[in-house]
């Protein structure tokens, strides 16, 4: 089965690939032809998620799916949630966000934090929400080379390792996104039969 992913982070793609496993062909908007950026411009991660989701379905009229991620630090009042991939700056500028995130939390106890993923997903016309949590902390320093984003800041709850440190397929085994894209294959291999 094909099926649209409104992302054009290429870590994503291929998270959310080895989750699907091979039964499901992801295919990104710039092969459809949606070439520009696709607004997300929602106060919350759910209507972000089915926002991308409802501009690909109106353009290409095919199944598709979207997600949107937050990360929710408690002693910060939920920031930088929805806004996360511009915190720091208007672009998706991974290290001055990790910088603005440790400078605000710099003599903060409570580190606690919880990465969240929210995917919509557009079946034959019909919406969908699925949503994957890990809790887990802030650390001091960064630690690790592997992933995006906020990864080398973040360490599981149960794990002394960030996300970071962990190859791709520990990390997708407790992550928020692994966590929504499993529910999200254990739909579609359901319906699939
Ligand atoms: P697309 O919109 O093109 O899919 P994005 O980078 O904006 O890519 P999200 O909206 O899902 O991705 O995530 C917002 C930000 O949250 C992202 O830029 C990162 O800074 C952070 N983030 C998301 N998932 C993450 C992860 O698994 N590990 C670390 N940081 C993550």
């Amino acid at each position: 089965m094909e099926i649209i992913f409104a992302t054009n982070n290429a870590h994503k793609l291929s998270e959310v690939q080895a989750v699907l496993g091979e039964g499901f062909r992801l295919v990104t908007p710039r092969d459809c032809g949606v070439t520009e950026e696709i607004p997300e411009t929602q106060a919350t991660l759910e209507g972000n998620a089915l926002q991308k989701a409802r501009y690909l379905y109106e353009r290409t009229g095919r199944d598709c799916f979207a997600d949107d991620t937050g990360l929710e630090v408690e002693a910060l009042g939920g920031a930088p949630g929805v806004h996360s991939a511009r915190y720091a700056t208007d672009g998706h500028d991974f290290a001055a966000n990790n910088r603005l995130l440790l400078k605000n939390l710099a003599g903060q106890q409570n580190r606690r934090a919880r990465f969240r993923t929210v995917i919509a997903l557009i079946l034959n016309g019909e919406e969908h929400l699925f949503e994957g949590i890990v809790e887990g902390r802030i650390i001091d320093t960064e630690r690790g080379a592997e992933g995006f984003g906020y990864d080398p800041l973040f360490q599981p709850e149960g794990s002394g390792s960030t996300f970071a440190e962990m190859d791709a397929a520990a990390k997708n085994a407790v992550s928020h996104r692994g966590r929504a894209v499993r529910k999200l294959a254990a739909y579609l291999h359901g319906i699939d039969k």
